[in-house]
């Protein structure tokens, strides 16, 4: 039985693109049923579908899905490239941990990019942006739509992932997409300010396969950011630069906050855990646990 990707989906019918790179315009019967839940196709889900006419099909089955992002929904995203900007606005370092904490919750291979270099003054300010982020392992892409400078280097992270775009409203996430789709035109803001029209229309998400390998996802993902859903214990393994210091705290299910011996705590305040990143941890901390009394 023919396999594929949903690429798309409009009113009823999923696009569905094999590996060959054939689409095949499929409808789908019924609900579906995995894991004992029922579901709907949705965009990135992997499917068997029935071909009846040329170029056109049933699907029958969904196989698991690895990953499921919501607002917008789509399946089997591997990567988030969280998307922040150096100026207008300025570099803010809360969001963008609050990004990354959710992107890691989702299980995302992750890449930052830095936009608007073109307006910072003083390569200084990237330089210390590095190093707070050196513990991490993330790799970090500084880039001008401007200047151009950096777009080539984002593509050789998009191959082989299902990529989504994610950050703060401005932060010229539209405008990369653009440069990196350049058939798939998207709205940014300069363009919507001077037609003055919403800036927020809705439309469904497509998933775009670039030549050089890989499929980006063409609307910004994690446009929700709660923690809802989140245990405290969870937040420690979302900062990456934590895990193996974790290992060596004295107690089982510390959360690096108030407990003795705790190597987390002891790693920021010698540096090497960078000191901001531990304070989001713990402002986030007192987040979920905020939630946490509301629910029960
Ligand atoms: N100088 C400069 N301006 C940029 C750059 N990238 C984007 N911009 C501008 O920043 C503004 C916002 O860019 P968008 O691409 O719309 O940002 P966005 O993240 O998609 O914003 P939302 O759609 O609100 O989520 C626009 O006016 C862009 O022209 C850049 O590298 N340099
Ligand atoms: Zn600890």
């Amino acid at each position: 039985m023919p396999s594929g990707q949903i690429i798309k989906a409009i009113s009823g019918f999923y696009y569905v693109r094999t590996d060959q790179g054939e689409t095949y315009e499929c409808k789908a019967r019924g609900v579906f049923k995995f894991e004992k839940k029922k579901c709907k196709p949705l965009v990135g889900d992997y499917v068997q579908f029935d071909e009846t006419d040329a170029g056109k099909g049933y699907v029958t089955a969904i196989e698991p899905r690895q990953t499921e992002l919501v607002r917008p929904a789509i399946a089997n995203v591997t990567q988030a490239v969280v998307v922040c900007s150096l100026r207008e606005p300025a570099f803010q370092q809360m969001p963008l941990d609050r990004f990354l904490v959710h992107a890691e919750h989702a299980g995302l291979e992750i890449v930052v990019v830095l936009t608007k270099l073109d307006l910072l003054e003083d390569p200084a300010e990237l330089e210390a942006i590095r190093a707070s982020y050196a513990p991490t392992g993330y790799s970090i892409v500084a880039t001008s739509i401007e200047t151009t400078d950096g777009i080539e280097q984002i593509m050789p992270y998009l191959k082989d992932q299902i990529s989504v775009f994610a950050g703060q409203s401005g932060v010229g996430k539209s405008s990369l997409l653009n440069r990196i789709l350049p058939n798939h035109q998207l709205e940014t803001g300069a363009v919507s300010q001077k037609i003055g029209r919403g800036r927020h229309t809705t439309r469904s998400v497509e998933i775009i396969p670039l030549e050089t390998g890989g499929l980006v996802a063409d609307s910004p993902g994690f446009s929700q950011l709660t923690f809802d859903g989140m245990e405290p214990a969870d937040l420690g393994h979302c900062f990456p630069e934590f895990r193996e210091k974790a290992e060596g705290c004295r107690f089982r299910g510390c959360l690096h906050v108030n407990e003795p011996s705790c190597k987390v705590r002891e790693a920021s305040q010698t540096g090497e855990i960078d000191p901001k990143r531990y304070d989001h941890y713990v402002t986030f901390l007192e987040e979920i646990k905020e939630l946490q009394l509301r629910r029960y």
